[in-house]
């Protein structure tokens, strides 16, 4: 694309590109290879000191994938994953980055990432057609598209606890986690939150600290991982096998490849349901329980059969009955707030050194010098962690000043609830794309499978536009409207909403309540992408 048609006076001719790429975790990585192999100029910025994006961020103890390493990974190139070994059935932080950092080098990315810089604002120009975006460095650059890679859980949720400013100990939020780490020998530990996050790191601290104490507000349904390392004839099994396993994960509505046949459960025996998820506990993970029957996220009868399993384990597992009880998810659908997968979540309540308490019971009054001062006492604490989570999907997005046409600002354009034309376009911000943005699919399944897919779109729209010499491409108003109504549509044929969780929005205060990600699959997903491009971009306006 000639790069002089919208360079303007000040600007230096070396900080004009195609495309900027906000974000180098997994999207923006294969964003850059992948629009750099198709010709474009493209420059990723990244506010965190290395590649990585939520696996640079969260290296909170205990962090690890609970989707399979071998699928959590790229498909795109079979060099790559043919000479990648994993060591662990599901990968731990540590080595989901070494993993990035090897593709960043092998793909030789790093001369076009810009590190520990942010990119603070970026406005649309409808005389020149391209971006002028603002960096936290002071430069101002200007490009022809713009694409937010900026993730979908990034924009933390800050702990705005009364009197945590004077505390006296140490504090973190889990996705802020030290470079250097945090020693939590001898400690006396608090832990506010029990989503993913807290469950993983719960048992880890706990065998470190002298005490942890977990403060927790809604207890949440959680199935065992069973991690375990991988062995060299697994791995080899895996590899000599990969090119069917892609292209099952590509036709599996949450990109996991297994298994390959699902069946309703609804009207099959409580005792068959009950021999066949206790097969997928045996197995662990997502993989082994959610998917044992197709209708476990649609059907009430099932996902409350599989909801009683869970509970039971739970008081199988858990010895003192009050804080099996106080752990019992009892009052929303199994999956409904996202499935916890741990690795001895439950049994780290046996521990002599852990202590449970149930914050609607005995509510947090305020964080004090040398604690967390509660209805009915004091906990004294050397260290707080903050495991409370995300303003998920468009947080990251809002956080930047992005104006597009006549000034209108994202926040404006998604005040009663955010919408895109396939969750990848937004009317009004003409040349701009989102990766995992509201409405696309890719935190209900493999994150990797289904942003390989998105970015493959992205590429093509951008080919398209490119060989149409247009110069602009913006969502239309009818097309963003009718797949937000889509979106909600699919996801009210689901329980999905009936869990306050941040698949709505509802762990932020006044954030608008909708379903947040497309909720029809990968495979659906894929095929009205497919068809707006053979459409001839339909739902999309562009302009010479
Ligand atoms: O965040 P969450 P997360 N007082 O929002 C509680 C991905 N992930 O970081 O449920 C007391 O799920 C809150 O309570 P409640 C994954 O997609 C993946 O754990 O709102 N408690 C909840 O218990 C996941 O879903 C992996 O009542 C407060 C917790 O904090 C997503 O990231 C690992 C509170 C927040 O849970 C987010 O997970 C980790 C307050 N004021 C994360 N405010 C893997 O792949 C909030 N809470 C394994």
């Amino acid at each position: 694309m000639p790069q002089d048609a919208h360079a303007t006076g000040s600007a230096d001719p070396a900080e004009v590109y195609d495309v900027i790429v906000a974000g180098a975790g997994f999207s923006g990585l294969f964003l850059l290879h992948r629009l750099r192999s198709a010709g474009f100029k493209v420059l990723v910025i990244e506010s965190g000191g290395g590649v990585g994006g939520t696996w640079y961020w969260n290296r909170y103890p205990g962090a690890r994938c609970d989707v399979e390493s071998v699928d959590y990974s790229f498909s795109f190139d079979e060099g790559l994953q043919q000479e990648w070994v994993w060591t662990e059935r599901y990968a731990g932080q540590a080595e989901i980055r070494r993993y990035l950092d090897h593709v960043a080098d092998r793909f030789d990315l790093r001369r076009d990432i810009r590190l520990n810089t942010r990119v603070d604002a970026a406005h649309f120009r409808s005389d020149t057609a391209d971006w002028l975006v603002h960096t936290s460095d002071g430069a101002t650059l200007i490009s022809r598209f713009c694409i937010m890679a900026t993730g979908p859980l990034s924009s933390i949720k800050p702990p705005d606890f009364e009197g945590l400013a004077d505390f006296a100990g140490q504090w973190y939020h889990s996705a802020r986690w030290p470079q250097e780490g945090v020693d939590f020998t001898g400690k006396r530990v608090a832990v506010i939150g029990t989503g993913s996050t807290g469950v993983q790191i719960i048992p880890t601290v706990a065998k470190l600290a002298e005490h942890v104490t977990v403060l927790q507000r809604t207890p949440n349904y959680s199935i065992p991982a069973r991690n375990r390392p991988m062995s060299k004839e697994e791995l080899d099994e895996v590899k000599a096998t990969y090119a069917d396993r892609r292209v099952r994960a590509r036709m599996a509505a949450s990109g996991v490849p297994n298994p390959p046949v699902l069946e309703p459960g609804e009207g099959v025996p409580e005792d068959e349901k009950r021999a066949h998820f206790e097969r997928g506990w045996a197995i662990g993970g997502v993989v082994g329980i959610l998917r044992a029957y197709s209708d476990i996220i649609t059907s009430t009868e099932v996902n409350e059969s599989l909801a009683r399993f869970v509970r039971d384990k739970i008081a199988d597992t858990v010895h003192d009955p009050v804080t099996a009880e106080k752990l019992t998810p009892r009052d929303y659908p199994l999956g409904a707030k996202r499935l916890c997968v741990d690795s001895n979540y439950f049994e780290t309540y046996n521990r002599p050194n852990v202590t449970l308490i149930d914050v609607n019971a005995d509510p947090i009054v305020r964080i004090t010098p040398r604690g967390i001062q509660t209805a009915t006492g004091h906990i004294d604490v050397d260290i707080i962690v903050f495991a409370i989570g995300f303003d998920a999907i468009t947080g990251a997005v809002k956080e930047i000043d992005i104006r597009g046409r006549e000034g209108l600002t994202i926040q404006d354009h998604w005040r009663e609830g955010p919408k895109a034309h396939l969750g990848l376009a937004v009317n009004g911000f003409p040349n701009m794309f989102l990766m995992t943005g509201p409405g696309s699919p890719a935190v209900l399944g493999n994150v990797v499978t289904f942003l390989e897919q998105q970015v493959e779109m992205i590429a093509t729209i951008l080919e398209m536009v490119r060989s149409d010499g247009a110069r602009t491409i913006e969502a239309e108003q009818e097309a963003e409207n009718t797949w937000a109504a889509h979106v909600q549509e699919i996801a009210s044929q689901t329980l999905f909403m009936k869990g306050k969780s941040w698949f709505i929005g509802a762990n932020i205060e006044g954030k608008p309540v909708g379903f947040l990600p497309y909720a029809g699959g990968l495979v659906r997903y894929h095929a009205e992408c497919e068809a707006m491009v053979e459409a001839g971009l339909r739902g999309f306006s562009l302009t010479k």
